[in-house]
């Protein structure tokens, strides 16, 4: 039975407008300790962290903005993470938005590295977040962290460094449907294992997540599940500064979880880009809630058996 640390990352400079830092605190409105303690489950909520940042980081790219706040929040996640991931304790990162998933992974990496296992992400998104700071075009940092995760040039010397990068075929993306020409490039290169919208269109979210699961179980490796809101359909999920119209609906995003609760694999979650300021009477907030519950093993009804 995994017992769930929360940790409140509100780094909001990462996103195009304000409103993420508010994250943390709506979940804890919204219920989500108690909601996971309902379960059975032991739920520490540690609070929320904060950083001191530095002078400014000039950069090449004139786009890229709030580099230096990225960085300190990265620096200060990671050291969290890192530690968090060697306890017997499953973190549960509320952001914040998605440049949060540069320290919180960073850190699980490098955790993981140390004790000899590899790390794999599933990254529920819209949107694969793989600009580098010199590919960025919007300059906005949360549509980088998995460029720096998977060894994307430009990062040394700025960011904190990583054990190794992660492997393309240890990422697996879902939901994706808005790709700029970098990301759809180092997709390819990298080998991750993506499934678009349209993909999930034709086979649905369980084939491709067990077939997922089933290598993350062969390698005995950790997993980091990091869900970025607008993976959702906004009609469902408008809480979050960039919908794209065709996300996942709610019995997709909640198969899932299911699965993944059923898996016993997951080791450490991300919630982000929730903007509490766009939501309509906590219902994002409160739908967040419980795609964790089914995480954390909420059924319907008794699973006595479960068909292969
Ligand atoms: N790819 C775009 C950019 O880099 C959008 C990223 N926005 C996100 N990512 N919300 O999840 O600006
Ligand atoms: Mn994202
Ligand atoms: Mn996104
Ligand atoms: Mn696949």
């Amino acid at each position: 039975m995994p017992s769930y640390q929360l940790i409140g990352s509100p780094i909001e400079i990462g996103a195009g407008r304000g409103g993420c830092l508010m994250g943390p605190d709506a979940y804890r409105t919204a219920g989500l300790g108690p909601s996971l303690a309902s379960l059975g489950h032991d739920v520490q909520d540690v609070g929320t962290l904060w950083v001191d940042v530095g002078p400014d980081i000039p950069h090449p790219n004139p786009a890229v903005h709030h580099l230096a706040e990225v960085v300190a929040w990265t620096h200060q996640i990671a050291e969290f993470s890192f530690h968090a991931c060697r306890t017997e304790h499953t973190p549960i990162f509320m952001g914040g938005d998605h440049a949060m998933a540069a320290g919180s992974i960073g850190g699980h990496a490098n955790a993981a590295h140390h004790d000899g296992r590899p790390l794999f992400v599933l990254w529920l998104d819209a949107h694969p977040d793989l600009h580098t700071l010199d590919t960025t075009e919007s300059g906005n940092l949360h549509g980088t962290p998995m460029g720096y995760l998977t060894g994307g040039t430009g990062f040394e010397g700025i960011y904190p460094p990583l054990a190794a990068p992660i492997p393309g075929p240890n990422i697996c993306m879902m939901g994706l449907r808005s790709v700029d020409p970098a990301e759809r490039a180092a997709i390819q290169r990298l080998g991750i294992d993506a499934h678009d919208m349209r993909a999930i269109d034709e086979t649905g979210v369980r084939a491709p997540l067990e077939a997922f699961l089933a290598r993350v179980r062969a390698a005995n490796g950790r997993l980091h599940v990091s869900l970025d809101v607008d993976f959702l359909d906004p009609s469902i999920a408008p809480a979050v500064g960039t919908t794209v119209p065709g996300g996942a609906t709610f019995r997709e995003a909640h198969l899932i979880m299911e699965v993944l609760h059923e898996s016993g694999l997951v080791n450490a979650i991300d919630l982000v880009e929730l903007n509490p300021f766009l939501d309509d009477r906590g219902r994002t907030a409160k739908l967040m809630v419980d795609l964790c519950g089914s995480l954390a093993g909420r059924t319907i009804l008794d699973r006595v058996t479960r068909s292969a």
